[in-house]
């Protein structure tokens, strides 16, 4: 049977979750050494361009307008505080620009300053990531025509226990901006939040419903909750760490080619315990010392422990200056006729239609669940387009 599954059943999911610790984790390990190197974490940086004063009431958030957190709201910033930023994350060694807004989802007439955002730093050579609520068919096909690669929306939660946490959006309203942003061919990032109070069949059914999605999520973020003063989950228990880690190794298990990313809640995970998440498959995490609003450890303190470990940070290879922007591993598990298309328009003008890129694109996603991590071949099989 293939490892790349979509047809999780949530009880198959509940039996990876009740393993003894050291067979999840050696599962979990060999498949991620399968299609990743071990030795490679990718690393993202945050940055909050609108922050507070959300309408949504999740409970978790720091952002919602319904809570007294103490928080400072700030309006949508300047494009030019904004490429400050993203240049001292690439200073520091970040990848990927992941930029959040506290909105419930974008107003049309906000687009064409987030696109000037997304432009901008893509110019600068890093990967681009959004954040910022619901998004209708339109809003997405602008983001990704400005050249978004990555768009984060959570399902936080299985289904069920969803209600219990927001009741202002429903599940099916976070499905259909995933569905909006994947037919746009941007690249998913999808995960959620554990330590709600959660039961495992919740941590189960979270897990499920993104590996039913197809294709997977790139990125799946595995957020601790940080436990807000103010919010309704201020107060809440401490998850087992333990616990922690088999979601961890879950995810790896059920989506054996994504970015597995350590996300929200490492300011109180100590480095054994980081260690062990890489050992159990996260190979992603946040990097830089906040989040949107909360604290993150610092920059240096990963790096310390990455070199102790033998970790380096991943290097990316899609951009349009590198010999390799065609690589089939750096596109993701799937590659859909939109990116390719858009990546043909970047390489080499306007001389190429849709019908050239679902050629390359069945090709070299036919190519991907075959063999991984993508060879030479992938890259020559995409240049044959040229
Ligand atoms: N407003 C947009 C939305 O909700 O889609 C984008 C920003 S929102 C802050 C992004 C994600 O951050 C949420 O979906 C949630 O998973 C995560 N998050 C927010 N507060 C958190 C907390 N206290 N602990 C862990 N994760 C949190
Ligand atoms: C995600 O899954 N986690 C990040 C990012 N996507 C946007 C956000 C974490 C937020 C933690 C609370 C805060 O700093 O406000
Ligand atoms: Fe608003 Fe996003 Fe926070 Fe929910 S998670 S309250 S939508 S900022």
């Amino acid at each position: 049977m293939s490892q790349i599954r979509h047809d999780w059943q949530r009880a198959e999911v509940e039996e990876l979750f009740a393993l003894p610790f050291n067979d999840l984790l050696f599962r979990a390990h060999s498949l991620h050494r399968q299609y990743f190197d071990p030795n490679e974490v990718q690393v993202s940086t945050l940055l909050s361009i609108k922050t507070g004063a959300c309408p949504e009431d999740c409970a978790y958030c720091p952002q919602s307008i319904r809570y007294e957190t103490g928080l400072e709201t700030e309006p949508l910033m300047e494009l030019d505080s904004v490429l400050e930023q993203a240049r001292a994350a690439r200073a520091s060694g970040a990848t990927r620009f992941c930029m959040g807004a506290a909105w419930r989802s974008p107003k049309d007439r906000d687009l064409p300053r987030l696109t000037a955002m997304v432009k901008a730093v893509r110019d600068l050579g890093l990967e681009t990531c959004m954040t910022l609520g619901m998004l209708s068919a339109w809003q997405a096909e602008q983001l990704a025509e400005a050249g978004l690669d990555y768009y984060n929306h959570n399902l936080d939660t299985s289904p069920e226990y969803y209600r219990d946490i927001i009741t202002t959006r429903l599940y099916q309203d976070r499905l259909d901006t995933l569905g909006h942003v994947r037919a746009a061919g941007m690249k998913v990032c999808s995960g959620g939040i554990v330590g709600m109070g959660e039961e495992v069949t919740d941590r189960a059914g979270l897990l499920q419903q993104l590996a039913i999605l197809q294709p997977h999520p790139e990125s799946v973020p595995i957020n601790l909750l940080v436990r807000v003063a103010g919010t309704p989950l201020g107060d809440q228990e401490e998850l087992d760490p333990i616990e922690f880690i088999r979601t961890i190794a879950v995810a790896r298990i059920l989506m054996p080619t994504s970015h597995v990313r350590l996300s929200a809640g490492r300011e109180e995970m100590n480095e054994e315990m980081h260690a062990l998440a890489y050992f159990a498959g996260a190979n992603s995490i946040f990097y830089g010392e906040k989040l949107l609003t909360t604290p993150n450890p610092r920059a240096n303190q990963d790096l310390a422990l990455f070199s102790r470990l033998g970790i380096r940070p991943e290097q990316r290879m899609d951009s349009p200056q590198d010999p390799r922007f065609y690589n089939a591993a750096a596109a993701g598990p799937h590659i859909s006729p939109a990116f390719v298309a858009r990546a043909l328009k970047r390489r080499c003008g306007g001389a190429h239609g849709l019908k050239d890129a679902e050629g390359i694109a069945d090709t070299m996603s036919k190519r991907l669940e075959e063999v991984r991590p993508a060879t030479a071949s992938d890259s020559a099989a995409a240049a044959e387009g040229c």
